[in-house]
């Protein structure tokens, strides 16, 4: 196996036709296809019917794939009974078919080798049995060697678990997903401090009742979380207020009765100043605070500077738009909610900027109230029986220590601990990734890349030849979501539920579920004890049972809710309750933050702006992708096939800029884009900032379609702040500025 320096290599996938089915505008094809009955009728004769539940993004709503008599898949739609979908998929949820019919898959097991002049990497073809084989070997040599906790796992979704319990049973605990650190991490930690409890996913917020949505650059509906969506909608038609902060024309802030468009980076000081005119004009829920509030005279004290005229000058909000939307607020409490979020790494002060946000929500009383927060509830899916994991001696908790507030392992912790001479104590010398093509993930690809070189042995399980894939010394092909069984998905929701994903159609090619591979990998590894089945359809018929239900049953409804066990949804008037804080309240001040040293209630903190010349990088979501995950999918792709730069009127005039000119980027670290970008110019955004979606950019040339289409926002990444509390890499401190002449012209010549 190579050790030496690896280079990316684009995997080879053979060619083969799949099936394509087109999709149009968000909700089109779904609803049009639900209401038009013939068609329905015509269409889904002669095909069946199997229960899923959608892996295109992690709302993870349930489904009925729908599957011809040549094993075809041919199409997706919602589960009517489905709390995340209510029988509507989004775009992309509905374009999952393109999936499983993307012939650019990966087909078979690949091993790197050697080319012929010895330097050149490539792979070959290899057998499932010589792969699983390699990497068992790989894994027993790291145990001898080092100890079973020098084994990383970098992993999302629906792969993660069934790794994991491999990784556990084999000794190693040194686990990761950037849906922590490169994601929700800040809030949980901001929240759970606050009110004692984690946010979670799908959020708890009883968005459909609400009066009054305050979305801080939280663009739902381009973030096209579906029953959030659904509800938001019906919110609007019921008259709520929407006060939507942003520096962008979001299109949740084009439905919104007040734009703030805020100065990036400045969210914390008006959120001290909202806190401001609730407590000064005594506006606040002075019952809820009494009866649940700890450390209020402390908060009054410490936002009394805070006040909208101090607030203008750091965010150029107007004194009274900010005195008139804190009393929107006041007027709608308790049904108002702040919204927390969900991609919230932004400055580095995240975790506080979620505690002031929880603690606004904490003076408008809405958390456990109608139109607020409601009390989540799940059900408990029963372990399928095994012995007891052995205790590694260091994992994820050990390596991210420096973060007291950490509650999952730290991505950008487990690949710099992979970096020899980083953390001595806790050296991580081989991945295996799953899941997450963590080059285009994980920010300040140089620090990627060195540990990608110092690792002894990488192998990725993927369903697709990304950029992650071509640093492998092994590719395993996993089929898509819709050729396997996994996890039953117990949601956290109003009503507890549960739903089953079963296989639609064969794997396709050569590939295989993960469930699988872990089991191959805990045989040769001698952990047989840990995989006592020889179908995971055993394991998910075991849980069923004992969850009152069965597979049968399942099979035929797909989702199955449960009754609430757990109380009421929202507290009733005056009635106890303990907050699973220390002082069992809701903590406006918090006496754990200051002993560990952090200020115990928020504070704003200046953060660098822009130079001249140069442009605050903003980015977001498209509704008709995530992620990277989806670019090459041939149904999203036919909806959107690249990213475009959002810059100002006023920038363009200053740049020379037209609509649809190609540009290239540099950030502040003299980092280039790889590919031209083209330039939508529009109002919508500040001048200070530009704007893309994130996902874009691909350069892996196997990816038939998406290969140069647009720009990687995280190539540009290569400066990152890290939250001290709980070790999340905030990305949007980057600058860039904009080039009209190809600056990779030397390089490519
Ligand atoms: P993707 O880029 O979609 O998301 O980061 P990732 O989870 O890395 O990569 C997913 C990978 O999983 C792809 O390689 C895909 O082919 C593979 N895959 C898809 N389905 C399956 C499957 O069923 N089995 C297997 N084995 N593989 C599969 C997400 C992360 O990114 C998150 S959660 C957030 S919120 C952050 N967002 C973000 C951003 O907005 N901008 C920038 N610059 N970086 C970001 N990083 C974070
Ligand atoms: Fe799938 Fe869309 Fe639901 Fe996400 S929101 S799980 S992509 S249908």
């Amino acid at each position: 196996m190579n050790n030496s320096r690896r280079t990316f290599i684009k995997i080879s996938a053979m060619g083969m036709g799949g099936v394509a089915l087109s999709t149009t505008a968000f909700g089109s094809i779904s609803n049009e296809f639900l209401s038009d009955d013939n068609l329905l009728a015509k269409t889904a004769k002669n095909l069946k019917r199997t229960p899923t539940y959608c892996e295109v993004c992690f709302w993870k709503c349930a489904a009925w794939a729908y599957t011809d008599e040549n094993n075809n898949i041919k199409k997706l739609i919602g589960n009517e009974n489905d709390p995340h979908c209510n029988g509507r998929l989004c775009p992309r949820g509905t374009g999952g078919v393109g999936m499983y019919a993307d012939e650019d898959r990966l087909k078979t097991p690949l091993i790197r080798v050697k080319g012929k002049n010895g330097e050149d990497d490539t792979y070959r073809k290899a057998s499932w049995e010589e792969a699983l084989t390699l990497i068992a070997n790989k894994m027993a040599e790291v145990k001898d060697k080092y100890g079973p906790e020098s084994m990383a796992l970098l992993k999302h979704g629906s792969p993660g678990s069934h790794l994991e319990h491999l990784f556990k049973a084999y000794g190693s605990d040194s686990i990761a997903e950037p849906a922590y650190a490169q994601c929700r991490g800040p809030r949980e930690t901001g929240f759970g401090l606050t009110f004692g409890s984690w946010i979670g996913s799908p959020e708890p917020t009883d968005i459909r009742d609400t009066k009054c949505l305050v979305l801080i650059g939280s663009h739902i509906g381009e973030n096209m979380h579906n029953s959030q969506v659904q509800e938001m909608s019906d919110a609007i038609d019921n008259g709520a207020t929407i006060i939507a902060v942003d520096p962008r024309l979001s299109t949740a802030a084009s439905k919104a009765q007040h734009w703030l468009a805020i100065k990036p980076s400045t969210d914390i000081a008006l959120l001290l100043a909202w806190m401001h005119v609730l407590i000064y004009e005594d506006i606040y829920d002075k019952e809820y605070v009494k009866q649940y509030g700890f450390g209020f005279d402390e908060l009054k004290e410490h936002v009394k500077e805070y006040t909208p005229e101090w607030a203008y000058g750091i965010t150029t909000i107007k004194p009274e738009e900010i005195r008139k939307t804190a009393r929107v607020m006041a007027a709608s409490a308790p049904s108002v909610i702040v919204h927390p979020g969900r991609h919230v790494v932004w400055y580095g002060d995240d975790s506080q900027r979620e505690r002031a946000i929880a603690m606004l929500n904490g003076l408008l009383g809405s958390w456990g109230r109608r139109g607020g927060f409601y009390f989540k509830e799940k059900v408990k899916v029963p372990k399928f029986p095994h012995p007891p994991y052995p205790k590694p001696k260091w994992g994820w908790e050990e390596i991210g220590e420096k973060y007291p507030y950490a509650e999952m392992g730290i991505t950008s912790e487990l690949i710099k601990a992979s970096i020899p001479g980083e953390n001595e104590e806790h050296p991580i010398k081989a991945w295996i990734v799953a899941g997450t093509n963590l080059v285009n993930t994980v920010p300040q690809r140089e620090m990627i890349e060195k540990a990608i070189d110092s690792l002894e042995f990488i192998a990725v399980i993927d369903t697709m030849p990304m950029e992650i894939t071509g640093y492998a010394d092994v590719v395993l092909p996993e089929c898509t979501y819709l050729e396997r069984y996994d996890g039953i998905r117990s949601a956290t929701n109003r009503e507890p539920s549960i739903a089953l994903r079963m296989p639609a159609a064969k794997p396709k090619y050569e590939s295989k579920p993960v469930w699988w591979i872990a089991k191959q990998l805990g045989e040769k590894l001698g952990l047989h004890d840990y995989f006592n089945y020889n179908d995971f359809e055993e394991v998910i018929a075991w849980q069923l049972k004992q969850m009152g239900t069965s597979l049968e049953e399942m099979k035929k409804i797909g989702v199955k809710k449960f009754p609430r066990k757990s109380g009421p949804i929202f507290l009733e008037e005056g009635q106890p309750y303990e907050f699973a804080t220390d002082s069992g309240k809701i903590e406006f001040y918090s006496p754990d933050l200051a002993e560990k040293g952090f200020d115990p209630m928020p504070k704003y903190t200046d953060h660098k702006q822009p130079d001249q010349g140069f442009y605050r990088l903003n980015y977001g979501r498209s509704p008709m992708h995530t992620f990277s995950r989806t670019i090459n999918n041939p149904n999203l792709f036919d909806l959107k096939s690249e990213n475009k730069l959002w810059v100002n009127p006023k920038v363009a005039r200053v740049e020379g800029l037209k609509n649809d000119q190609e540009v290239w980027l540099e950030n502040q670290d003299g980092i280039h884009s790889t590919f031209p970008i083209k330039v939508r110019v529009t109002e919508r955004i500040r001048w200070d900032s530009v704007y893309m979606y994130h996902g874009f950019g691909h350069n892996n040339k196997k990816l038939s379609r998406a290969f140069g289409m647009g720009e990687s926002d995280t190539k540009l990444m290569t400066r990152v702040v890290v939250d001290p509390l709980m070790g999340g890499t905030a990305m949007r401190g980057n600058f860039v500025r904009i080039l009209t002449e190809n600056p990779n012209k030397d390089i490519e010549s």
